[in-house]
């Protein structure tokens, strides 16, 4: 598919909301849906109206920003809340029902019969009021796949915009979103929207499948918060998507990344995971003699992702012991040290010897490497 033709659903603002962590005042909605903006995705998704008179409120301020973005909002698949979304302005309205048997037991009461049937009648206002409109199943891959495509298909021949696929509980593997997706595509003609949590760690990996397999869009959140451990991160999916094509990436403002995650989690209260991709602090870090000596010679020996194209910059850890003496060098010469190779490989073996007994700071490495271009041996 389509890599070069799909769309970011940011989520920060109604996935993200449900993380344990945020609370967000208006004016931190109003900074992320700015800086979301900029950054350029194409739609962001806004908490329910009916969650609150504030969220009603706030879904309000934001669809009077003048964003190029288009804003959305998630509600039940009800009467009462589509009712309610389209007098908060927004451009859309995603909503979402439970197809599994589990849901439909212990969650809303509904058959199959009454599921499609409600699901007509919403999908058929919201459009009456000329608003987009997105159908989604609630934990589709533990639904029976002929429910789905009953239901699906129901909505698509009344054209629905878009159909929804959520991996609620993240216990989709890759190739099972690939096959859903695919065959999805045959039977629909809607654009087909994929949300994956990241329970087992595929969040990812299963979104990126799906646009392989034919979806149009792809529900994210910065830092993927959201319920539980959450769902597929802003940073993360663009991780995957650069390292396929850079240009596929390009309609973003990629510089932007760092400002969005670290805003988010302040606002949130967490820190930036170190092994975050991209904005993680050690996303851009190398440490081996051998890593080293090859990333000052041609970074894409080690690096799939270019820090620039981030705003980011790599960093080339040398006080230890699997240090080398290339990267010693390159430390001298970035200190404007004039040392020659082998007096450099016998500073390397030094600091080797002396990272055994204690940890070492680039200061350590630094007044070493001064010591000895002054002629003083220790
Ligand atoms: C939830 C709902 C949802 C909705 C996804 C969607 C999910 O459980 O809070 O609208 O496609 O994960 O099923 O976030
Ligand atoms: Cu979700």
């Amino acid at each position: 598919m389509p890599l070069d033709d799909f769309n970011v659903i940011e989520s920060t603002l109604r996935e993200g909301e449900q993380f344990v962590g945020a609370s967000f005042t208006t004016e931190q909605k109003v900074e992320i849906a700015q800086l979301l903006d900029a950054f350029g995705v194409e739609c962001i998704e806004l908490t329910s109206p009916l969650a609150s008179p504030k969220s009603f409120e706030d879904i309000k301020t934001i669809t009077k920003l003048g964003l190029k973005t288009k804003v959305l909002t998630h509600t039940r698949c009800h009467m009462e809340d589509a009712k309610h979304a389209i007098d908060s302005g927004v451009d859309g309205v995603d909503v979402v029902i439970g197809t599994s048997s589990v849901l439909r037991e212990f969650s809303h009461g509904k058959d199959l019969e009454q599921i499609t049937a409600v699901a007509l009648e919403v999908v058929d206002y919201i459009r009456s009021q000329g608003l987009e409109v997105r159908f989604s199943t609630e934990d589709s891959f533990r639904s029976e796949k002929s429910d789905l495509f009953r239901v699906y298909k129901a909505v698509d021949a009344i054209g629905v915009n878009r159909v929804g696929i959520a991996d609620t509980v993240g216990i989709a593997t890759p190739r099972q979103v690939y096959e859903l997706v695919s065959e999805l595509r045959e039977h629909v003609r809607a654009d087909i929207e994929f949300h994956g949590h990241n329970d087992s760690g595929c969040a990812i990996a299963n979104a990126f499948e799906a646009l392989d397999a034919g979806a149009t869009h792809v529900d994210t959140t910065v830092l993927g918060i959201g319920e539980r451990n959450g769902i597929t991160p802003l940073g993360g999916l663009i991780a995957r998507l650069y390292a396929t094509d850079p240009n596929s990436v390009a309609k973003y403002d990629l510089t932007l990344l760092r400002t969005i995650d670290s805003t988010v989690a302040r606002f949130v209260g967490v820190d930036i995971p170190f092994n975050n991709y991209i904005t993680g602090i050690t996303a851009f870090t190398h440490k081996a003699g051998i890593h080293a000596k090859a990333i000052l010679n041609n970074p894409e020996t080690y690096e799939i992702l270019d820090p620039h194209a981030f705003g980011m910059t790599r960093y080339i850890s040398i006080a230890h012991r699997l240090t080398g003496w290339n990267a010693i060098k390159n430390r001298a010469e970035q200190l404007g040290l004039s040392i020659d190779d082998a007096h450099i490989k016998t500073i390397t073996a030094h600091i080797k010897a002396l990272a055994d007994e204690k940890p070492l700071s680039l200061d350590d490495v630094d007044g070493l490497l001064r010591r000895w271009s002054n002629g003083d041996d220790a």
